[in-house]
């Protein structure tokens, strides 16, 4: 809590609570939080979970995240949590007002009563309290919905956090959920490099160190050319970055805005060629490698990809960046990435396989749109994300239309 007061401090503006709101906890949410909890001083947490399924399954786990290292389970608890029920949001929080901590709603064998999970969001009170700080973990294309249900709870002050693979999530919130500029909560970009991978619900194991490059966004979220001014973050910004880059296990460091930007096209390049493929050819990452076909077809995309790239006028006048986005590199990246996780699925197979929307319109479809604005075509990223949703779709409906059937007077019989 000395970061809130040192801050507060700094600014004569009202005194913030430090309170960190997370949305989304899949692997990096998880991840974030449990980060944040394992602070010698944590800072007071809110879980946002966006159904009641979801509620159960946290009662079911007991009211706990935890991440797994080498086998060994780090388990935090002690978070507030928020329900989202209707459209409004319920407030659970780990204390009971009379201090006291919640029942156990699991019996011994791990069996969690239902009814209590009602009760519990029956006597819950709504929450509208305003949120300071607000880390987003949600899949890009789930950013504007997921936003729009906590909008009323966001002010000016406010500073947001989007952590997520991807890009083009900041200027759709401006059109869709923030149109008044005078009303939009401050912005932050992060990237995630740590190796997570999803257990069962709130409990991910950590399967490789990586780090958290953070930057706060300039007002408006877009950059221009050669804007790298010290700019006053707001307080909650302030707040937000010093805790992160003070809590070990992110590894986070702040960069300039230009310099994460940098990072985000890196990333996005590799997801723009790796992704699509996997789901495009159904394979493995490492199975695009050593074949002349699919080295051609890596190359081409790079082509358009790096042409986009090093046009956007955000990065005019930043040394190296032809260097940088040069076609050569990003396929020397993109053969590098491929091998070092050449047993995994990519998240986006991994999305159409469980007929999910996937990510494409904000990998590919972004380097389709900036082109646009510049007046550069690229009808080969065009095509691959017609056609992953193309494939996608063809899946969802295949889905659809199996017939479900009830077997299980087979197995009365056996
Ligand atoms: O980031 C990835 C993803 O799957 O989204 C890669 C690097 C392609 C690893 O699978």
């Amino acid at each position: 809590m000395q970061d809130v007061e040192e801050i507060s401090r700094e600014t004569d503006k009202r005194r913030l609570s430090g309170r960190i709101h997370i949305l989304g906890l899949g692997n990096v949410g998880t991840f974030v939080a449990h980060s944040l909890a394992a602070r010698k001083s944590p800072p007071p947490i809110t879980l946002l979970l966006h159904n009641p399924g979801l509620y159960a399954d946290w009662l079911a786990r007991k009211r706990c995240l935890s991440i797994n290292t080498n086998g060994l389970d780090d388990i935090k608890t002690g978070f507030d949590i928020n329900v989202l029920n209707d459209r409004t949001w319920y407030s659970l929080p780990y204390w009971k007002p009379n201090g006291e901590a919640h029942d156990d709603v699991v019996d011994a064998d791990g069996k969690l009563h239902i009814e209590d999970v009602h009760e519990d969001l029956r006597q819950s009170q709504e929450d509208d309290e305003k949120i300071e700080c607000l880390i987003v973990a949600v899949k890009a294309q789930q950013t504007v919905t997921a936003l729009k249900s906590v909008s009323h709870r966001l002010t000016p002050e406010s500073t947001v956090l989007l952590l997520q693979n991807g890009m083009g999530t900041v200027e759709e919130l401006n059109e869709k959920v923030f149109p008044d500029p005078h009303r939009r909560p401050h912005y932050m970009m992060g990237l995630i490099s740590h190796g997570l991978a999803r257990q069962e619900p709130f409990r991910v194991s950590h399967t490789g160190v990586g780090t958290t490059i953070l930057s706060p966004l300039p007002a408006g979220g877009r950059l221009k050319a050669g804007e790298e001014k010290d700019e006053d973050w707001a307080p909650s910004t302030k707040y937000l970055l010093r805790t992160l880059t003070l809590t070990p296990p992110l590894v986070a460091v702040a960069e300039t805005p230009t310099a994460l930007l940098q990072y985000q096209l890196e990333k996005l390049a590799m997801n723009c060629v790796i992704n699509p493929l996997t789901v495009l050819l159904d394979c493995e990452n490492g199975e695009l490698l050593y074949n002349y076909n699919i080295t051609r077809v890596m190359r081409l995309l790079l082509i358009e990809i790096s042409t986009v790239i090093c046009a956007l006028p955000e990065l005019q006048g930043v040394p190296g960046i032809n260097s940088r986005f040069s076609p050569e590199r990003l396929r020397n990246m993109a053969v590098h990435l491929a091998n070092k996780t050449a047993k995994n699925t990519s998240s986006m197979l991994q999305d159409v396989r469980r007929g999910q929307k996937t990510e494409i319109e904000y990998m590919n479809g972004y380097i389709v749109r900036r082109g646009e604005e510049l007046g550069i075509r690229c009808a080969l990223n065009y095509l691959i994300m017609q056609m992953v949703i193309g494939k996608s779709d063809i899946l969802t409906q295949r889905n659809a239309g199996a017939i479900p059937l009830d077997l299980s007077h087979l197995e009365e019989e056996d």
